[in-house]
């Protein structure tokens, strides 16, 4: 027996939820990428409508929810709910971040397997600079939009080598590569002297690491929205505010895959370079001068890309890269079995221009390549810190693969 009782079911949070939805023809992509055009929505889509196969991950307002939802079923396209309460999500992660902060604290050593604040992250950077002060050094490569740094750790063990270059979090919110970009530069170091094969890097290669591509939208997802993506900097016209920094780099830029609308969060800037944080790298890379590899790590959904995305046609150089690509998603995979797509990025996922490992490939730098790390959409961009180890312990069997290629076949 059970008592009746008079409570109604009221709705008792406003929430966000995170929708996943798929397509299954040509036809209902459209008709997705007709719902994107459709601004006032404000849908946050996380991944992009480009082929049947690839599931559609939307961030609806809840003030947009029952309009989405009948739209989707009258047109029936499929969706389930992958998140049901966004904003649940981002609580419990803020609260674990906080118990994880005090331990730390009382420990006084940093937690890999923790998310940080800019400035803890930054301090970690120090402490690596200290503990392993005959291999790493920190140089700092210019100043964010809000005038933060842009610092770059250098493993080197001689002087006039080349160098291979490593980027994490030019998209704000992928929270789990700068976690990752940290736990490499730790690995990296101490490894060095012990591990053969990084030890054989470094005995004839630079490394160059900028964990924290995007530090103002970095700063801007922890205080103000966990789901932030672009830059910071103020469009003059515009009550939006950001730069796509992944959009902003001199190749094809402003062509498919890129908005001009400034509320938009793939918009792609006043002009190639316009962020200052996009500048520093690119002025960094010239400047070298001797870059021969060049791998940016993103979030989320397991693939390992290579050019081109601005144009759908092939590299030159496809089948090394992709061979190389396949051992590392294979080497990657032996750890947890995480399974990797690999291919180019207009065949893999979508048309973008204004990429960076277009950019860096066309100024030729042979090794491009970008890292789309875990999971494939069921935390997506809020994957929880218990993965951040795992997480990184696989990607760097993909990267050591892709390391030891460059390191014995230099051009
Ligand atoms: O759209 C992007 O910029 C990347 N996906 S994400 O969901 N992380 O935003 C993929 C772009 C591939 N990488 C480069 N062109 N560098
Ligand atoms: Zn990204």
């Amino acid at each position: 027996m059970y008592e009746r009782t008079s409570r109604l079911p009221v709705p008792t949070s406003m929430e966000e939820q995170v929708l996943r939805i798929k397509a299954s023809n040509g036809d209902q992509i459209r008709q997705l990428q007709d719902l994107q055009s459709l601004t006032h929505l404000q849908l946050d889509f996380w991944t992009e409508p480009s082929k049947p196969e690839l599931p559609v991950d939307v961030r609806v307002p809840f003030d947009s929810l029952q309009s989405v939802k009948i739209h989707l079923e009258s047109n029936n396209i499929d969706y389930s709910i992958m998140i049901a309460d966004l904003q649940e999500v981002i609580n419990a992660e803020k609260q674990e971040m906080e118990i994880d902060g005090r331990k730390e604290r009382n420990s006084g050593t940093f937690n890999y397997g923790a998310y940080h604040t800019l400035d803890n992250l930054y301090s970690a950077i120090d402490a690596i600079v200290l503990d392993y002060k005959s291999i790493v050094s920190k140089q700092q490569i210019g100043l964010s939009y809000e005038g933060r740094p842009l610092y770059v750790l250098k493993f080197s063990t001689g002087a006039n080598r080349p160098g291979i270059w490593i980027d994490a979090g030019i998209h704000s919110r992928e929270w789990v590569t700068q976690a990752t970009a940290l736990w490499t530069a730790h690995k990296l170091a101490f490894d060095y002297g012990k591990d053969a094969s990084v030890t054989s890097l470094f005995n004839s290669y630079d490394v160059f690491l900028l964990a924290v591509t995007n530090p103002d939208g970095y700063v801007y997802s922890h205080t103000k929205d966990r789901l932030w993506r672009k830059t910071r900097s103020i469009v003059s016209g515009s009550r939006c505010v950001g730069v796509d920094p992944n959009r902003n780099w001199d190749a094809g830029f402003g062509g498919p895959g890129a908005s001009s609308d400034p509320c938009s969060d793939s918009y792609y800037g006043s002009r190639a370079e316009s962020e200052v944080e996009v500048k520093a790298v690119a002025n960094f890379i010239r400047g070298h001068g001797k870059i021969k590899g060049f791998i940016s790590i993103h979030s989320y959904s397991q693939l390992l890309l290579f050019p081109y995305g601005y144009k759908c046609t092939n590299p030159a150089h496809f089948t090394e890269l992709n061979n190389v690509g396949k051992a590392a998603a294979s080497a990657l995979s032996s750890m947890y079995g995480t399974k990797y797509t690999v291919g180019t990025i207009c065949s893999t996922i979508y048309q973008a221009s204004g990429g960076s490992i277009d950019w860096t490939y066309d100024i030729g730098i042979k090794y491009s390549f970008a890292f789309e790390l875990r999971d494939t959409g069921f935390y997506g961009f809020m994957l929880p810190s218990a993965q951040i180890v795992p997480t990184a312990q696989e990607t760097w069997l993909g990267l050591k693969k892709i390391l030891e290629h460059i390191r014995d076949n230099p051009y």
